[in-house]
């Protein structure tokens, strides 16, 4: 990991103006990463919020290339008062709100966190440009999640809302409040309903990115099984990359709006896990059933996955599949990658990374 260098007071707004300017908090993030290399693509300086931890990692924008084109501050969304002299100071043309406490199984154990970062904090972003950068355009990434327990399949714009987690319910607080001051202040913002979306760069304890790295680790030796949860849940996942460029195209519109972001096809953990061991060369077979389930080795006889109870949710989503009728019209949006093409980049990134011994 290179040393990193941060910049206490950005000087976006004293240097030249011609460059537009973009703050995209949780850069440091799947999505931060993918987004700032558009942002930078489309011209725009990139300003990326982080928080201070004792170690801050940026192998994310290392991995695209981009670690020295972007500028990153401090920026915890918990600490109103910087979020504000910020926000004050760079006034960004386009500000996007990536950071979350983003994972589903924590927001159980740590509900009230969740609820600060991913709830209350929109409303400190919100209030910070209404003060001091009104002409700010701002997007919130809102969650599927937020639809939860589904009543129609597949969500639209207009399907009501239902979460299952307390991640899901603070971000219905982070939509409706970006909506109201839409409404109510006229400010530039949108929300964005992203179905799930992976890459190589996801965080290691979402599952597509467990399965990948685990049966990368299982190939070189490194670990003997992988223990997994609930294997017939179901997700419609499409591609990080394709995801962020949605989010862009929500702030150029001549008004904030409300966008789904899907694919409109699902697939179970299940799906995922037997295309990654065929993207493996890894033969199975499968015996017992429910939680006694196993995946054996096909040559060996060894167990490969084994179900871990630990890995169920209290509450788990019914089928959400988004309709992104509305961004195909609206933002020209199409997904370019598809499921199995998804599956096999993550494969192969993982496979790379551990016999290379890289960390990520
Ligand atoms: P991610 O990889 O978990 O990135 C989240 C980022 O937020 C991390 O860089 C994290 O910092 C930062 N963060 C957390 N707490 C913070 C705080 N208090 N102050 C400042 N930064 C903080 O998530 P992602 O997959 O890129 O998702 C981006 C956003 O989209 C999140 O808001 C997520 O909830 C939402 N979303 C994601 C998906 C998806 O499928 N990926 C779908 C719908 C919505 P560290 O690097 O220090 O941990
Ligand atoms: O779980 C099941 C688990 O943690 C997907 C976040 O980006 O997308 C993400 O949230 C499914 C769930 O993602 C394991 O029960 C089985 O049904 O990868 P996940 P998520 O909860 O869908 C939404 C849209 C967001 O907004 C979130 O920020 O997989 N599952 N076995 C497992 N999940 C995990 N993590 N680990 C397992 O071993």
């Amino acid at each position: 990991m290179t040393a990193v260098r941060i910049s206490p007071r950005s000087s976006a707004r004293q240097g030249s103006k011609s460059l537009r300017t973009a703050l995209v908090t949780g850069v440091l993030g799947q999505d931060g990463a993918y987004l700032a290399k558009t942002l930078l693509d489309e011209g725009y300086r990139v300003i990326g919020g982080i928080r201070r931890t004792s170690s801050v990692n940026p192998w994310r924008l290392e991995e695209l290339g981009i670690r020295d084109h972007v500028d990153l501050v401090p920026l915890d969304l918990l600490e109103q008062s910087n979020v504000q002299r910020t926000i004050g100071r760079i006034r960004p043309d386009l500000l996007f709100n990536l950071a979350a406490q983003s994972f589903v199984g924590t927001a159980f154990e740590e509900p009230v966190y969740t609820t600060m970062v991913d709830g209350v904090a929109v409303l400190y972003l919100l209030e910070a440009i209404r003060s001091h950068a009104p002409e700010t355009r701002f997007y919130q990434a809102s969650t599927s999640e937020m639809f939860g327990k589904a009543v129609v399949v597949p969500q639209t714009e207009d399907t009501p809302f239902h979460p299952r987690s307390p991640y899901g319910v603070a971000k219905v607080y982070g939509h409706w409040i970006t909506v109201n001051y839409r409404e109510a202040h006229g400010l530039h913002a949108s929300s964005g309903l992203l179905f799930n979306h992976e890459s190589p760069l996801r965080g290691i304890d979402f599952v597509t990115r467990k399965i990948t790295h685990g049966l990368a680790r299982i190939r070189c030796g490194l670990q003997d099984r992988l223990e997994l949860g609930n294997l017939e849940a179901r997700r419609d996942w499409g591609h990080a990359a394709d995801y962020v460029r949605a989010m862009y195209a929500m702030t150029q519109r001549p008004a904030g709006s409300t966008y789904v972001v899907a694919t409109g096809a699902d697939h179970s953990v299940r799906d995922f896990l037997a295309l990654a061991l065929q993207a493996s060369d890894i033969e199975v077979r499968w015996e017992g059933e429910g939680r006694d389930e196993r995946c054996l080795d096909a040559a060996t006889g060894r167990p490969l996955v084994t179900i871990n109870p630990r890995f169920y949710r209290p509450a788990e989503v019914d089928r959400l599949v988004g309709d992104s009728s509305r961004a195909k019209r609206d933002l020209g949006w199409q997904p370019t990658i598809g499921f199995p093409a998804l599956v096999e980049e993550m494969v192969r990134a993982d496979y790379d990374r551990v016999r290379r011994s890289v960390d990520a």
